[in-house]
């Protein structure tokens, strides 16, 4: 899917900004139609955010069921005659939306765009209401699961992820127009050949027309061009896209009838190879070694709501820490920050939002017996949810050079035969709609070596290890131990390792000259400790630290308001553990 982009024969309306919104937790507005009018005892609210933190209001913060938005655009004059599109980013977890009073589109899965051609509602020049209404419930057929009980004050969303389950319109929502006849879709593979790259590519077009795609390099200057809906265009002396360095082309695609270009649609291409070769992760050829963190879009105040201003600050610390990469752990970023992972040459792992799914975890955290897969549980509805999910991420996120690995899930069971027939056509899916990638899961220490079965389905071992932090307690020998040992284990498998988490909370300010869990020392010491154990088993080509920054999580009596395994605290302030890390990744600090 397409990002809305302005151009030559396309235009562009941001919506953000202060909307209407009003909470229904009984769901009268779908029954009422609120959004038949201006909504009624609505205050204002920031999009895009997460509405949960804004208020300053328990009610707000821990709201179940349907939240809705509204706003008032004027669909600009000169849009006459064009093809009009109502697009949202995200809206966490579903959503109906309307345009004044007909319904245009609805949608499951709240870290993946959506869209609605609104031509035939909207008049130009003239003002229309569009209303959204956003439905934060987990139930056992989302992605991620959840259950909704009720309580003596309500209902009670329960869940089996360790991030707090923000909800609302979380990034930007857009109405754009294109020409009737336009580019629909764009999908690009890239190849290397010495100093030669190639660009494979297909073209979607709506109407009639031919295509036309040319190549133009950094600097401007066309360097290949094809005519044709699919086809593939040559670059001599080709300048690849390298992790730390992200250089781009720009493909021009463009509709044409005759001498007249119809639609142009322009889209950012890195010309890079990914493969994984016995043990080793290759970009272009070369062994990679992933060195960074598993993150989380999490902010003071904003919470899941997307921010350029925190986006350019994180990779400016992961720039300063020598982190050459992350995992956008436990669900799809916003696009803002995989098109500038593609600029700055940052290399990304891409995850699915199908955490959570594990109910051996949910039994030991939160003392709940339930069966992860079964007809009551995670079913078959589920698996097309998530097969849902794998495809949407893929028709957004392929064309970025910057991802180099698919993750289709997050710690799910992974030792029984349920696991294996519920995710062996997830992998195979997710292999035909992108054989250009790795695929992988991140596997839960539950399940370690010997136990697990899914990690064999994938072409990465992807592995959370949590030594010395949830086992073995303060005890960094007995961890160094057993980590030493199962890596060994996994090397012995063939396939490259990447430590996808490890790490341990360190609450900012506690210092010990003995190893103290949640001390600033015991963090950095864990962490060295694994380093030398990576540093001893050549298939670790991957350690990606759990995690980034501090980040806020539902209530526990192991979080200390949130998750402490933060390198940087909430606000971004380094631990001791960071400059650790910076000596190991930059070796020059
Ligand atoms: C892993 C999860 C991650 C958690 C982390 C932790 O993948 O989401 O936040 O452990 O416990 O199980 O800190």
């Amino acid at each position: 899917m397409l990002r809305p982009q302005d151009g030559p024969t396309r235009e562009l309306k941001r919506l953000d900004g202060l909307w209407r919104f009003r909470l229904d937790p009984g769901g009268e507005g779908r029954v009422e139609g609120w959004w038949q009018r201006p909504l009624a005892r609505a205050r204002d609210i920031p999009v895009p955010a997460s509405y949960n933190d804004l208020f300053a209001d328990a009610a707000v913060r821990d709201h179940v069921g349907d939240a809705w938005y509204q706003t008032t655009v004027r669909v600009p004059r000169g849009w006459a005659g064009e093809r009009v599109v109502l697009r949202l980013d995200a809206a966490t977890h579903r959503a109906v939306v309307w345009v004044d009073d007909v319904e245009v589109v609805s949608h499951e899965g709240g870290y993946t765009p959506f869209e609605a051609d609104v031509t035939a509602h909207v008049t130009p020049g003239q003002e229309v209401r569009v209303t959204v209404v956003v439905d934060n419930r987990l139930t056992w057929q989302s992605i991620p699961p959840g259950i909704v009980e009720e309580g003596s004050s309500g209902p009670r969303q329960v869940y089996f992820h360790d991030f707090f389950n923000y909800a609302g319109l979380h990034r930007s929502v857009w109405l754009y127009c294109t020409p009737t006849a336009h580019v629909d879709d764009i999908a690009v593979v890239p190849g290397l050949d010495g100093t030669t790259g190639t660009l494979a590519y297909r073209v979607g077009i709506e109407g009639t027309g031919a295509v036309r795609a040319v190549l133009v390099d950094a600097e401007g200057a066309e360097v290949a061009r094809a005519e044709g809906a699919e086809g593939s265009l040559t670059v001599a002396d080709v300048h690849p896209w390298r992790p730390g360095e992200g250089y781009l082309y720009d493909l021009r695609v463009e509709l044409t009838d005759g001498p007249e270009v119809v639609d142009s649609y322009t889209l950012p291409v890195g010309i890079r190879t990914v493969a994984v070769r016995g043990t080793e992760f290759l970009i272009n050829g070369e062994p990679f070694r992933f060195t960074g963190f598993g993150k989380h879009e999490d902010l003071p105040v904003k919470g899941k709501g997307h921010d350029d201003a925190w986006l350019v600050h994180d990779v400016a610390l992961m720039d300063w820490i020598g982190a050459n990469s992350f995992r956008t752990a436990h669900y799809p970023y916003a696009e803002e920050v995989l098109e500038y992972a593609d600029r700055h040459g940052i290399v990304v792992i891409d995850e699915t939002a199908a955490v959570g799914q594990n109910m051996g975890l949910a039994k030991v955290v939160l003392g709940r017996d339930h069966t992860t897969f079964s007809p009551e549980t995670i079913d078959e509805r589920s698996r097309e949810a998530h097969a849902q999910a794998v495809r949407e991420l893929v028709a957004r996120d392929r064309n970025h050079p910057s991802v180099v690995l698919w993750s289709i899930a997050n710690e799910p069971e992974s030792h029984t035969e349920a696991a294996v027939d519920y995710f062996a056509p997830l992998f195979a899916l997710t292999r035909e709609l992108d054989p250009t990638r790795p695929v992988g899961s991140a596997n839960m220490m539950f399940s370690p070596h010997g136990r697990d079965r899914l990690q064999a389905l994938g072409d990465v071992t992807m592995l959370n290890r949590y030594y010395g932090w949830y086992t073995s307690t303060g005890d960094l020998a007995a961890a160094e131990a057993a980590l030493g040992s199962e890596l060994e284990a996994w090397a012995a498998e063939g396939r490259p390792i990447i430590v996808t988490e490890y790490g341990a909370d360190a609450m900012p300010g506690v210092r010990s000259v003995t190893p103290q869990p949640w001390s600033e020392e015991y963090q950095a010491d864990l962490l060295a400790m694994y380093h030398r154990v990576f540093d001893r088993v050549g298939a670790v080509v991957g350690e990606h630290v759990w995690s980034f920054a501090d980040f806020a999580t539902s209530a526990g009596t192991g979080r200390v308001d949130g998750n402490r395994k933060g390198v940087f605290t909430r606000d971004r302030r380094p631990k001791a553990a960071a400059f650790a890390l910076r000596r190991r990744w930059r070796g020059d600090a």
